[in-house]
């Protein structure tokens, strides 16, 4: 498997569930402003211009985050990283998937490019950080009273939408939207950041992009 990934972007939640269920994958970086990667044209992976792409044995490409993310988890069923149907808990656990992506990513997603910044994913400007913070912060709460005590968002184990909601958590931060208030929140990130798939998966991303216009 290839994983077709940009330094944290949402990429980065595929990554870590990757190493978390101890899958065999390698990694290819794709320029998001050239649409480059080391083997040339990216819209010839992925038709949509985005990562993640997971690129599997057969040549089949997967797209859209939390799919991939459902798919990553299945492959390990055995290690619980998604609850497996008929159970409940499994379209809970779809729920959080579904609700991190449409209305916590997608309202972090900037269009600026379209309107002829250079930005990235995340925007370079100070109106649209604040109009993300806007959006973002009533979610954010919300996710914070939900998690009350429980140290994950299925309960006491990490699954497949925690690794999305931390990368989420990296854009607040990088975004200067203050976690602090949000207490378990802002410890749930903590207890993430701290798991070594995550440290290893960020480290060997680096930095992601500079959000400085
Ligand atoms: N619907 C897609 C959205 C993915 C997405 O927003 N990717 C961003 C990085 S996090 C990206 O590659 N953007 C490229 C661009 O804006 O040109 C998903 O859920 O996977």
């Amino acid at each position: 498997m290839i994983l077709f990934y940009a330094a944290g972007a949402s990429s980065l939640a595929p990554h870590i569930l990757l190493r978390e269920a101890n899958l065999f994958f390698s990694l290819e970086k794709v320029d998001l402003m050239t649409k480059r990667w080391s083997g040339g044209d990216y819209n010839e992976i992925n038709p949509k211009s985005y990562v993640p792409a997971l690129k599997l044995g057969d040549g089949d490409v997967l797209t859209e985050c939390a799919v991939i993310l459902q798919f990553i988890a299945d492959l390990k069923s055995e290690q619980g990283l998604l609850p497996s149907p008929p159970l409940r808990s499994r379209y809970h656990a779809l729920e959080w998937l579904n609700f991190i992506a449409t209305e916590i990513h997608k309202n972090f997603i900037t269009p600026e490019r379209h309107g002829g910044v250079a930005a990235n994913f995340l925007s370079k400007t100070a109106a649209g950080q604040q109009a993300t913070r806007v959006l973002v912060s009533p979610r954010l709460a919300y996710i914070d009273r939900a998690l009350g005590g429980r140290n994950y968002l299925m309960g006491a184990s990490f699954t497949a939408p925690d690794a999305y909601l931390f990368v989420m958590l990296t854009w607040a931060q990088r975004l200067e939207l203050d976690l602090s208030p949000w207490r378990n929140l802002s410890d749930y990130f903590e207890r993430i950041a701290a798991m070594p798939s995550v440290c290893e998966a960020r480290t060997i991303e680096g930095p992601p992009h500079s959000l400085k216009a």
